[in-house]
């Protein structure tokens, strides 16, 4: 039995040496003005096809996923790599639904091993939800069917099966889900899917010299989460995308297992947030930055309107470059417009607050644990009432039981902290699976305007405590779970039941 001290020592040991293996900030190389010898060495950012309705006689949408093994070549050369994906060999196509229209999907597991199928975000009653408790075995269809009756968002899918989560979403395993709806339609928003309305899952993967993927190869796998060295956006190694001189929409997906993305240009130029996990914002957020944690997503609008052809605007994080976009033409400007108002959202209403919890989030690798206990599939953690109205208080307590490592880093969630790579990675994004929630507090302040819209996930930074109201609306049984997906894998995770 380790003791939590050791660990701890064991743990802040292995953290400074990730640290210095961080890539360097260095920002300057400076590109060729020329156009084509800027993508000369990059890959056209790969778009994910939109899903075609099996069945267009019958208003549903009608689908069928086959999660599937696969090769795929990340970059050009070498040994295709093996990987997972749906209906292909790397993620998966693009479900664009309606809200009021009826997802009817088959979902075909041709892999070695259960899987599951979890719609991230989507508010549908546990035994659709498709959670670890819905696993199905290889050869096996589960086929679901529910109405889509949610405000427009970015949502996403991605398998659950405890304990093989991590491993089969970082081998591929993940696609796209666009809700629309009037609202978003009539404020005339980019919807030119793939031209001005660009999905992007933002992925780190570590290859090996044969150029397979590695995953958990060092113990920091385990604590932190699977980090990579190589970013890859939709499965494209560095990536491009080329631009008109217009508005352009990037829905942004965390579909990293482990990494927290501080996104930005490398121009330090200002973007709009319009969206939040679960759709649309009240009113355009303006920022340079936007911290993406695993699981979260962002839609977010980018000026290229006054830009002038072969002008450049490289997306990167920290860490990484991320993409890069080339304004390819010197036609009229084609949009340049973003509405003040989005949408309307309701004004959090604590009135009808039945029941107050509390998730105390603790430990690393296989420590990890919430209110002291790792997850077991046959356990019911919390019973909770239909249409039910709650806050869960969600905490970070680092590690359980006490304050050891505290007097160090009590505080690091605050005081700038969020920019530090500790702090970061030992934040804890917590997902609630069914639902789609408010965030009411952040450490006793009101939380930052872009996370006042709807949300499934949030970041919760080291010693801080956030409190979400949140309304069951759907029965049956669901989980909770630090989005980190080894720490999931590994129990960060508890059941609940809507009845
Ligand atoms: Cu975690």
């Amino acid at each position: 039995m380790i003791s939590q001290k050791k660990l701890f020592v064991v743990s802040l040991a292995a953290l400074i040496t990730w640290m210095a293996l961080l890539p360097s900030l260095d920002v300057t190389a400076a590109f060729a003005r020329d156009a084509s010898s800027f993508i000369s060495e990059k890959n056209a950012l790969k778009i994910p096809p939109l899903m075609k309705d099996e069945d267009p006689g019958n208003s549903a949408m009608d689908i069928t996923l086959r999660a599937m093994k696969g090769k795929t070549s990340f970059f050009g050369t070498g040994n295709p790599t093996q990987t997972l994906g749906y209906n292909g060999s790397y993620l998966g196509p693009t479900i664009k639904v309606e809200r009021g229209q009826t997802l009817h999907a088959k979902v075909i597991n041709e892999l070695d091993e259960d899987t599951t199928l979890h719609w991230h975000g989507m508010e549908v009653e546990g035994h659709k939800d498709g959670g670890p408790h819905y696993t199905f075995a290889p050869g096996e269809t589960w086929e679901v069917s529910f109405p889509v009756d949610q405000p427009a968002a970015t949502l996403w899918f991605h398998p659950h099966p405890h304990g093989r989560t991590g491993k089969q979403v970082y081998m591929g395993l993940a696609g796209v889900l666009i809700v629309e709806d009037d609202i978003s339609r009539n404020l005339d928003l980019p919807d030119n899917y793939g031209k001005n309305d660009i999905p992007m899952v933002i992925q780190d993967k570590r290859f090996s010299r044969n150029g397979e993927l590695v995953y958990l190869t060092h113990m920091m796998d385990r604590m932190h989460g699977m980090m990579g060295d190589v970013p890859v956006v939709n499965g494209t190694y560095n990536p491009y995308l080329e631009v008109e001189r217009e508005m352009v929409r990037f829905r942004l997906i965390n579909g990293s297992n482990a990494r927290v993305f501080d996104l930005f240009f490398e121009d330090d130029r200002t973007f709009w947030q319009i969206a939040s996990d679960g759709g649309l914002l009240s009113n355009p957020f303006q920022t340079r930055v936007l911290t993406l944690a695993p699981g979260e997503r962002a839609e977010i609008l980018v000026d290229f309107s006054t830009s002038q052809y072969g002008d450049r605007a490289v997306l990167r994080s920290r860490e990484f470059e991320i993409l890069a976009c080339l304004v390819n033409n010197n036609e009229e400007i084609k949009r340049s417009f973003i509405p003040w108002e989005l949408t309307q959202i309701e004004p959090v209403d604590t009135s009808r607050v039945v029941r107050n919890r509390t998730f105390i989030l603790s430990g690393m690798g296989p420590m990890v644990s919430i209110n002291g206990r790792q997850f077991d599939l046959d356990r019911i953690d919390e019973m909770v009432k239909l249409n039910d109205t709650e806050i869960w208080e969600i905490r970070n307590e680092m590690f359980q039981g006490g304050p050891m490592g505290g007097n160090m880093m009590r505080g690091m969630g605050r005081m700038g902290g969020r920019r530090m790579p500790m702090a970061r990675a030992m934040a804890h994004p917590f997902h609630i699976h069914g639902v789609q929630f408010r965030v009411i507090e952040r450490d006793g302040s009101a939380p930052p305007i872009n996370e006042r819209g709807w949300k499934d996930t949030v970041l919760v930074y080291p010693y801080e405590t956030v409190k979400v109201l949140v309304q069951f609306q759907k029965k049956g049984k669901f989980v909770y779970h630090c989005h980190i997906l080894e720490h999931d894998d590994m129990g960060m995770m508890g059941s609940f039941v809507v009845e």
